[in-house]
C-alpha cells in the first residue's frame, strides 16, 4: 500500500518541526510547502538526511507550487506570520485572513480530500475562514489549540503535584486565546479531579488559579521569552498526535477547534471542544455539561470568536 502523503502548507519553525516529527513516526511521505523560495527544499532536504541516523523510511520534498501538494491525506497549515511580543494573536487576523484565502484555494484545487489542521493564528477564526475558503466538508478541517492548551495545562499541574505527565490529564474548552477555558473539574491526577485533591491538601486554590491563569498565557510566555517567534515544538507534536489519529483511525478524544452546530448550543461555528477524531475526520463532538461559572467563561470565549470571525467578514466581503 502507498504510504499517506502529509502537505505541510508553511515551512517556517512548526512547519520544519512538524517535517522532522512526522518523517520520525513515519506517518507517510512529506510534502513541505512554502511561497519562500529555498526553505521547503532546504528543511527537506536536511531532515532527510537526518533518515540514515534515525533508520525511518520516509519521502521529503520541498515546494513552491500547490501542484506538489496533490492528493495530499492530510494537510496541515501554519502559513502566515507568528506574533511578536506585546502582540496578542488577534493582531495577525488581517495578514493571516488573505495567506488563509489562497492556502484555502490551493487546497480546494489539489488536495480536496485531505483531513485538514489549522494552526495559523488567530486559530478560531482562521480555522473557519480556511474552511470557507476551501469548501471542504466541516469534519474534514480541524484547528488545532486544545491539544496544546491542555499539555501546558498538564506540564504545569504535573510540576506541582511533583508527578509524571502520563498521569495527568487536562480539559481546555474554548477559543484559543485568553478567554480559553481551563476545566479544571474535570482535569484530574489519575483519576483524581483537581478540586479533590485541593481537598486533599496537594495543593491549593491560590495555586490552581494561578496555574490556570499560567496556561492562558502560556502562548505569550515563550513569545516573551523567544523575542522572535512564538512556541513551535510542543504546537508541532500536538497537530502531529491529532494528524495521527486521522490516519490511524485511533478514535483519540482529542479538545480542538471544530464545526460546532447543535452541541453546546451553538448554532454553526468553530470553537474549541472536546473531539473524537478517526478515519472520517471529526466523528463526533463530546458536549459535556457545564457547570454555570463554565458555562459563563465558555460563553465569554464564544462571543470574542465570533467578534474575530465578524472581523473576517468586514475585511473580505465575499466571506459575509
Ligand atoms: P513562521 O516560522 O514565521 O512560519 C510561517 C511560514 O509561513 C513562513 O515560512 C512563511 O514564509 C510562510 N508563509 C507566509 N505566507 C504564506 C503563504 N501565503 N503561503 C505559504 N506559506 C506562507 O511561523 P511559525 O511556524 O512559528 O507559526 C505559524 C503560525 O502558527 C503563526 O500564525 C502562529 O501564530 C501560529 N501558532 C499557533 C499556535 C496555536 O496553538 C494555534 C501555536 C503557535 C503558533
Amino acid at each position: 500500500m502507498a504510504r499517506p502523503k502529509i502537505a505541510l502548507i508553511g515551512a517556517g519553525q512548526i512547519g520544519g518541526t512538524l517535517a522532522h516529527l512526522a518523517a520520525l513516526k513515519e506517518l507517510g511521505d512529506i510534502v513541505l510547502f512554502d511561497i519562500a523560495e529555498g526553505t521547503p527544499q532546504g528543511k527537506a532536504l536536511d531532515i532527510a538526511q537526518s533518515g540514515p541516523s534515525e533508520g525511518f523510511d520516509a519521502g521529503l520534498k520541498g515546494a513552491n507550487s500547490y501542484e506538489d501538494i496533490a492528493d495530499a491525506d492530510v494537510c496541515i497549515v501554519t502559513a502566515g506570520v507568528p506574533r511578536k511580543p506585546g502582540m496578542s494573536r488577534d493582531d495577525l487576523l488581517g495578514i493571516n485572513l488573505k495567506v488563509m484565502k489562497s492556502v484555502g484555494e490551493g487546497i480546494k484545487q489539489y488536495a480536496p480530500n485531505a483531513f485538514v489542521i489549522c494552526i495559523t493564528n488567530p486559530l478560531d477564526a482562521m480555522v473557519w475562514a480556511l474552511r470557507e475558503f476551501s469548501g471542504l466538508p466541516h469534519n474534514k478541517v480541524v484547528g488545532m489549540a486544545g491539544v496544546l492548551d491542555s499539555a501546558r495545562f498538564r506540564h504545569f499541574l504535573s510540576l506541582e503535584f511533583g508527578v509524571s505527565m502520563k498521569d495527568v490529564t487536562a480539559f481546555v474548552l474554548g477559543g484559543h486565546g485568553d478567554t480559553m477555558v481551563p476545566l479544571v473539574r474535570y482535569s484530574t491526577v489519575a483519576g483524581i479531579p483537581l478540586p479533590d485533591l485541593v481537598a486533599m491538601g496537594w495543593t491549593t486554590q491560590e495555586k490552581m488559579d494561578a496555574i490556570v491563569q499560567r496556561t492562558r498565557d502560556g502562548g505569550a510566555e515563550i513569545v516573551g521569552l523567544l523575542k522572535t517567534g512564538s512556541a513551535f515544538y510542543a504546537p508541532a507534536t500536538s497537530a502531529i498526535e491529532m494528524a495521527e489519529s486521522y490516519l490511524k483511525d485511533q478514535k483519540r478524544l482529542l479538545p480542538c477547534a471544530a464545526f460546532v452546530k447543535g452541541a453546546y448550543g451553538l448554532d454553526g461555528m468553530y470553537v474549541g471542544v472536546p473531539t473524537v477524531i478517526g478515519a472520517n475526520g471529526i466523528e463526533r463532538i463530546v458536549d459535556i455539561k457545564l457547570n454555570k461559572d463554565e458555562q459563563v467563561m465558555f460563553q465569554k470565549s464564544v462571543d470574542a470568536v465570533k467578534g474575530l470571525v465578524d472581523a473576517c467578514k468586514g475585511i473580505d466581503p465575499s466571506l459575509a
